[in-house]
């Protein structure tokens, strides 16, 4: 197929091409391929998000498409290979985590289950930062992955977008998004032909006032300035005015008469920063000539809100002068929407607006249908503590939907090893129903069956060494194991007690404790550009990766390392490698996890608190197949209700954690890192440790070294992995988007 493409567009063999072309031809028969496909319908959804995390693509669609081994095949006779196609294709890095991804993984299952429904995003230049470390300290870099041959198609609509001072002509791009053996969706990205790269100025600054030549140049500039955080809101609204724009245009050209919207359109608004869209969409309502309380209830009924974090620091609330510069016409609406609030609700806990600040989430709860917390712990909390109020007025709208991830990337392309022995051992039906995993149960205790999952985790780990080795110069021993945490630095997820385990085993080791097997703890995680303290701790992790690398008592038992640059292409070559997954952020502050769900799938056994979906993934699996340690979210919430947490009580009483603490600052470290970085970060835990590691380290520990204990029994770890592969169909992004259309969207009733 790909042969006789290349033939009729190009007049020569594929033999004949060189990567760069092979590559293009290659896009541009998926393209067509999609295209041909296109789901419709009446009612459409638009997954409307600030970030889009999708990865590399073309593996992704080859394997959705059903074409994955005959055009690997075809390559091959043709002197090629795919995974020169695949390392070629630079990454898009459209997210900074969790909820980026998540926004991905949902347009692979909507498209997957048939389901008419585009997002709807920005189309950021250089994306999210590249990570470079120098001197044990995190730089950042521009991340161009535009190129001449990309997923980019050029759509031929325009928008119009008016900010204060200026107006704005936005263009489109399209990316064709494939569902598995199904038809095909798009994500819309908006962006500005006036963009400028040369802008950029060293590493990743760049002149914050020039809107026209910086509009979609970074995903999230440093927000730690007021001009980083203007730029955000004109992103922002440029993205939902575009969007708003898109949505009735499309909705017309179905038929829709603007009063019926809700029956042609719904549109999930991906945490707050899509908020705007509800304002702008009943401000083209009224342009249109709806009344303002008409357009307010049509607009409620077509917008749906998902919330992503109890963290109060991250729900957004912009200044009214922000919105009064960046897009004046909707500053009346929502003081509109704010009086309409205030005179149904005394309590001035409900109002949009408080003092100059435009409560953003609180906007979305009372016009739109319907609130999600992403993980049943989350939701809980939502309901019963942080937005409680709302919950009490709005009990109806209030609903879970338990996160998932998509199987075809995180299993199907990450994992052919165990994709095909799964389907040797229990059929392909898993492929289509994530349920069927179940099926793999029967074979518990089962040597033949369990050996061989050994053995694909024994290659995916070498596959994983002969990588790092030739790519970041990182020699991994594949006979340790490997206790892996990757995900973004922030302090809730708690990154800086892993750290303390890393310098108390290193104690250990010095003192002569030898540990049975090696250990290799694996980070990697990006840090906000201007998040002082997650750098510090990524600067404590890599001096630690120097000291132990550079002492030979300790190197041939312990290794630690900090993979450069985590994205989402080193995920799917870490994820498949990994024994033990560490998901331990402080219970009740991460709303669900992803990643948790990812390693669990590919065999890896969680070491974990009751958090977020880790809650979930331990009531599914039982007790004796996760490692669960830490205070639980009640005790924590209620401690931070009291106010009265002092690391400074659990560090005098507990000399272990006292070593490992003064470690931090000790002369070795010293030697090798930044005394600023490490006192800093020093004084933070000893003064503050707001997310509470003090209190979990010793149970942290003896979690650990049980984990780790386990291991040395073969048989009875393989038996943990299988449970775990067999219980994740749970996490299928396919059965979450099921739910949102049976309870939020509707789209084909
Ligand atoms: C807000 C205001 C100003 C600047 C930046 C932001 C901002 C940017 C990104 C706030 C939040 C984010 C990203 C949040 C995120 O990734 N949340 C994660 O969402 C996942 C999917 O639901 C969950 O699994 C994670 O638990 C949650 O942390």
């Amino acid at each position: 197929m790909l042969e006789s493409f290349v033939k009729k567009k190009y007049g020569k063999g594929l033999k004949e091409l060189d990567l760069d072309q092979t590559y293009a031809a290659l896009l541009q028969m998926v393209q067509e391929l999609a295209q041909k496909k296109e789901i419709s319908g009446k009612k459409k959804l638009y997954y409307i998000s600030a970030e889009f995390l999708i990865g590399k693509l073309l593996s992704n669609n080859l394997i959705n498409l059903g074409i994955y081994d005959q055009v690997a095949e075809e390559l091959e006779k043709a002197g090629k290979k795919l995974s020169d196609l695949e390392e070629r294709e630079p990454e898009p890095s459209l997210g900074n985590g969790g909820l980026g991804r998540l926004a991905a993984c949902f347009l692979d299952s909507i498209a997957t289950l048939g389901l008419y429904g585009d997002g709807i995003g920005l189309n950021y230049h250089e994306g999210l930062f590249r990570q470079v470390f120098k001197k044990c300290k995190q730089k950042e870099k521009p991340n161009p992955w535009i190129e001449k041959d990309s997923w980019l198609i050029r759509s031929k609509r325009n928008f119009q977008v008016s900010f204060g001072d200026f107006d704005v002509e936005a263009c489109m791009y399209d990316i064709m998004v494939t569902g598995y053996d199904q038809g095909s969706n798009r994500l819309h990205l908006f962006d500005l032909d006036s963009v400028d790269e040369s802008l950029i100025q060293k590493g990743i600054k760049f002149d914050k006032k020039e809107i026209r030549k910086n509009l979609t140049l970074f995903l999230y500039p440093d927000d730690s300035d007021e001009e980083g955080r203007l730029l955000r809101v004109y992103q922002q609204y440029f993205m939902v005015s575009c969007g708003a724009q898109l949505i009735l245009a499309e909705a017309k050209e179905r038929g829709c008469k603007l009063h019926d919207l809700p029956d042609y359109v719904q549109i999930q608004i991906n945490d707050t920063h899509p908020s705007m869209v509800i304002p702008e969409l009943i401000r083209l309502l009224e342009e249109e000539g709806i009344a303002f309380e008409e357009a307010v209830q049509i607009v409620t009924d077509t917008c749906a809100y998902t919330n992503h974090t109890i963290l109060a620091e991250a729900l957004e609330k912009w200044p009214k002068t922000f919105i009064q510069k960046v897009a004046p016409k909707i500053l009346p609406i929502i003081e509109k929407l704010d009086l309409l609030v205030r005179e149904k609700y005394k309590d001035p806990a409900l109002a949009i607006i408080e003092g100059d600040l435009i409560h953003m989430a609180r906007m979305d709860m009372h016009f739109g249908h319907s609130v999600n917390g992403v993980a049943y712990l989350h939701t809980e909390i939502l309901k019963n503590s942080e937005l409680k109020d709302f919950y009490k007025i709005y009990p109806d709208k209030f609903n879970n939907k338990t996160n998932g991830i998509t199987f075809r990337r995180w299993l199907l392309h990450c994992n052919h090893q165990l994709t095909d022995f799964i389907e040797e051992t229990i059929g392909e039906d898993f492929k289509k129903d994530a349920s069927k995993l179940e099926d793999l149960l029967a074979y518990r205790g089962d040597e033949k069956v369990l050996e061989q999952l050994i053995e694909i985790k024994k290659n995916k780990k070498r596959a994983l060494a002969d990588y790092l080795m030739a790519n970041q110069g990182i020699e991994l021993d594949v006979n340790s194991i490997f206790d892996i945490q990757v995900k973004r630095l922030h302090e809730y997820k708690r990154q800086q007690l892993n750290a303390l385990y890393a310098i108390h085993k290193y104690l250990e080791i010095k003192a002569g404790k030898i540990p049975r097997r090696p250990i290799t703890l694996i980070f990697g995680a990006k840090a906000a550009p201007a998040y002082v303290i997650a750098k510090d701790i990524i600067h404590l992790i890599l001096c630690l990766q120097k000291l132990i690398e550079g002492d030979l008592e300790v190197s041939p038992y312990l290794k630690v390392v900090m993979v450069e640059n985590y994205n989402v292409s080193l995920a799917e070559k870490l994820i498949p490698a990994c024994d033990i997954s560490e998901q331990i952020s402080l219970a009740s502050k991460e709303a669900s996890g992803t990643g948790n769900m990812k390693f669990m799938l590919n065999g890896a056994v969680t070491l974990g608190t009751e958090d977020g979906a880790n809650v979930e993934i331990h009531e599914l699996v039982g007790d004796d197949n996760i490692y669960i340690f830490g205070e639980d979210s009640d005790t924590v919430i209620a401690r931070y209700d009291r106010g009265d947490y002092c690391s400074m009580d659990y560090y005098r009483e507990n000399p272990v954690l006292q070593e490992a603490v003064d470690f931090i600052v000790s002369k070795k470290m010293l030697s090798i890192g930044s005394k600023k970085k490490l006192n800093e970060l020093y004084k933070e835990l000893l003064n503050k440790d707001w997310f509470m590691t003090f209190p979990d380290f010793n149970e942290y520990v003896r979690a650990k070294e049980r984990a780790y204990s386990d291991y040395e029994n073969v048989m009875e770890w393989a038996d943990k992995m299988l449970v775990n592969i067999a219980k994740a169909g749970f996490f299928s992004s396919d059965r979450t988007i099921a739910q949102y259309n049976q309870e939020i969207w509707h789209l084909s009733d």
